[in-house]
């Protein structure tokens, strides 16, 4: 009977243990609230949250302070920055690619959260660019291209430099309706801006106009100058007009007409790119023909791409800017409400 008893106590112990078995609930994927009293936490765990302009970090590889376009864009830069709250760690690399690339990998240590770049000339970024992309650090393309495979940065923010020398040249067809000879000042040699605003001068202008010469002032007013200077020394009254890539070297070139004894904006005709106030005062007394714009004031418009790709949301891959094109009769009425 002993026996017995023991077997039964052993069966139906084996019973409850397979009945709490059954019975014991598989474990939730979300803990279970411990009573109902007390407020259900979230089922999904917590969203990250998502980043403020305080809270960011951004590096930005200014390419130098070759011009009042760019002395403008370092100003939108910077106070945006101070506007928004955004931390900003700023380098000027004075024109140099070498300069920039050092810049970049400085921010990559500093662990930044996004770097901006506009790129002094387009190629040659392909090893820092994969750097930051290995380093988690999303880079922006601000004002100027790189010739880059489109996974080495997430934006491009800047104008069409095609289509602003289009506009250029068809200033020019209006300016030389019979035609003539033109020299050309270049922007800094291998530039997004130079080599496309080349490109686009070329698509549209009338066959009729010949281009005699073309030479690199750097996007300077020196060296603008002293590039007239030259092309005035040798062509002298043949040069029907000038196209300068940028109002610098344009304000320049003014200069080296003068001192040559012909008057710019008659004489000579002068057709440039950015329009900036130095070029609206030059219209306004008489020397410059006409600006085409190219906007620099992109700070604001960089800070909110930075925070958008920071907290991952998706951005266009190219965001052109609005611009367009300043004549002489209208300068005066319209140069003090020009911001750069
Ligand atoms: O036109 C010129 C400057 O990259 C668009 O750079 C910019 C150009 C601008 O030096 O003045």
């Amino acid at each position: 009977m002993k026996g017995s008893k023991v077997l039964l106590v052993v069966v139906v112990l084996a019973m409850l243990a397979a009945l709490i078995g059954c019975a014991a609930p598989a474990p939730a994927p979300a803990a279970a609230p411990a009573s109902g009293d007390q407020p259900a936490p979230a089922a999904a765990p917590a969203e990250q949250a998502k980043k403020t302009y305080k809270d960011l970090v951004v590096g930005y590889a200014q390419l130098g302070a070759e011009s009042e376009w760019r002395t403008a864009n370092t100003a939108s830069v910077k106070e945006a920055a101070q506007e928004l709250g955004v931390t900003l760690k700023f380098s000027d690399a004075q024109q140099k690619q070498e300069n920039q690339i050092k810049a970049i990998r400085s921010f990559i240590a500093q662990k930044v959260d996004v770097i901006g770049v506009p790129p002094v000339v387009e190629t040659g970024w392909e090893t820092v660019f994969k750097e930051a992309k290995d380093a988690g650090i999303p880079i922006i393309l601000v004002d100027r291209r790189a010739d880059v495979p489109e996974d080495l940065y997430v934006t491009y923010l800047g104008s069409d430099f095609v289509e602003e020398g289009r506009k250029a040249a068809l200033e020019m067809n209006k300016l030389l309706p019979d035609g003539g000879k033109i020299v050309e000042l270049v922007g800094t040699v291998g530039s997004a801006p130079a080599n496309d605003r080349a490109k686009g001068f070329r698509e549209k202008l009338n066959p009729n106009i010949e281009i005699i010469d073309s030479q690199s002032g750097d996007f300077t007013r020196a060296k603008g100058k002293e590039v007239m200077e030259a092309f005035m020394k040798k062509y002298g009254k043949d040069i029907g007009a000038v196209y300068a890539h940028n109002d610098d070297m344009a304000l320049g070139a003014i200069q080296s007409i003068e001192e040559y004894g012909l008057k710019p904006g008659s004489d000579v005709k002068i057709v440039s790119i950015d329009a900036v106030r130095g070029a609206f005062q030059a219209m306004v007394d008489g020397k410059l023909n006409v600006t085409v714009e190219c906007n620099p004031l992109l700070g604001p418009q960089f800070y909110d791409l930075a925070l958008k790709v920071v907290n991952g949301e998706s951005v266009p891959k190219w965001i052109p800017s609005e611009e367009s094109v300043y004549y002489p009769d209208n300068a005066a009425e319209v140069l003090p409400t020009r911001k750069y």
